[in-house]
């Protein structure tokens, strides 16, 4: 998109400062993301975000989540008498003219928030920073635990596992680009697994498994650190919503002990490290078990493979259907990701007694 587009966008928001330039910023597979640099050296620069609203279908809904999580979490830090505040939550900024925290030019949504000065993402972790991140999940979590207005979800179904199946099996049916026949062995490992994998749902039918607010999202790069490592805060907010503990646990895992990318086309490369699965839940139940039930704690060697199942059956689907969801940066990109993500979970199926061992020894 052009620049002078992008800046048009940019100065229908309330900002400060004159914008110098919009940038490229960060590699999401959803939305598209600017860094704005302005002129002064003393006015912020903002995060402009292009919000895909085929996949996120309610925008209002969706801010008004953001707005209800950022400002709760605010006044928590600000009752905890925290400093450097603007550092450890998003701040976001309304349309000048009409107040709301989006801007829809008629044919696309975009929303700003103040660009974190001094922070960085990372695409790997150490069991130290594991241990931290377990910590600061804990405490989102916490912290989320008594906001007071009802959050939608704005992906309905988003981590719900009998419908992301559904998902699957409809594209097989339909077999859109015809590439059905070349996945058969992976259709095949994922049914075997079907019924147990949709063990949550059952759960919580059963009246079992309860749903607290979740960020639903937390692969390592959407966490801010500090110079020194020290976590600030948890970025792309979209899908924060009610969901099972299971989803924060199982994704971060998925993406920090996996000992490469999630897209490594060389299969002997991915594999899980036990370490950080031990500082991550270390920390996680150090900020989580005054609230986890046993019944959550007991499970979580199962949502730590959960997720890399889970997106097994996402990226699939999205292969077999002819690549409508995720970017992509060449023709097979879906089914190496696919490709990665079993690995990564056969290798934790060889680590659930590991896992479950481990667990005990944090009571
Ligand atoms: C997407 O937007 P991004 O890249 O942070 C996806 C997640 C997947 C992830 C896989 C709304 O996250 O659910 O786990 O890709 N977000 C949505 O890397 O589908
Ligand atoms: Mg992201």
């Amino acid at each position: 998109m052009e620049q002078k587009e992008l800046k048009e966008i940019v100065n229908r928001f309330d900002i400060k400062g004159t914008v110098n330039a919009v940038k490229p910023l960060g590699d999401g597979l959803i939305n598209d993301t600017y860094k704005v640099c302005t002129e002064e050296a003393d006015k912020p620069d903002y995060v402009l975000q292009h919000i895909n609203n085929a996949i996120f279908q309610n925008v209002a809904m969706l801010m008004d989540n953001i707005v209800a999580v950022t400002s709760h979490i605010r006044k928590k830090l600000e009752a905890a008498g925290a400093d450097d505040i603007d550092r450890k939550v998003l701040t976001f900024v309304p349309d000048k003219t009409t107040g709301k925290y989006y801007y829809f030019n008629g044919r696309t949504y975009w929303r700003i928030m103040l660009f974190i000065p001094d922070a960085v993402t990372k695409t790997e972790v150490t069991p130290e920073t594991s241990y931290e991140v377990g910590i600061a999940f804990g405490n989102f979590e916490a912290m989320l635990a008594d906001i007071p207005v009802k959050l939608g979800e704005t992906i309905p179904d988003f981590h719900n596992m009998e419908f992301r199946l559904k998902h699957l099996r409809d594209a097989v049916a339909e077999n859109k680009a015809g590439r059905v026949d070349e996945v058969k062995y992976f259709l095949d490992e994922i049914e075997s697994r079907a019924d147990e994998m949709c063990k949550g749902e059952r759960l919580f039918r059963e009246g079992k498994l309860p749903k607290r607010i979740c960020h639903c999202d937390t692969k390592v790069d959407n966490m801010m650190f500090d110079k020194d490592g020290n976590v600030l805060c948890v970025i792309d907010l979209d899908t924060v919503m009610p969901n099972f503990i299971f989803s924060d646990f199982g994704d971060f895992l998925r993406s920090a002990a996996n000992t490469s990318k999630e897209d490594e086309p060389d299969l002997a490369k991915v594999n899980f490290r036990l370490d950080i699965f031990k500082s991550f839940t270390k920390g996680y139940l150090e900020s989580a078990k005054v609230f986890l039930t046993p019944l959550e704690i007991e499970n979580l060697p199962y949502a730590t493979a959960l997720f890399p199942y889970m997106q097994c059956v996402r990226f699939l689907a999205d292969y077999i259907n002819g690549d409508t969801y995720y970017k992509i940066a060449y023709p097979e990109h879906n089914l190496v990701r696919t490709k990665a993500q079993f690995k990564l979970l056969q290798c934790i199926e060889k680590q659930f007694p590991a896992m479950t061992d481990f667990i005990k020894t944090c009571f």
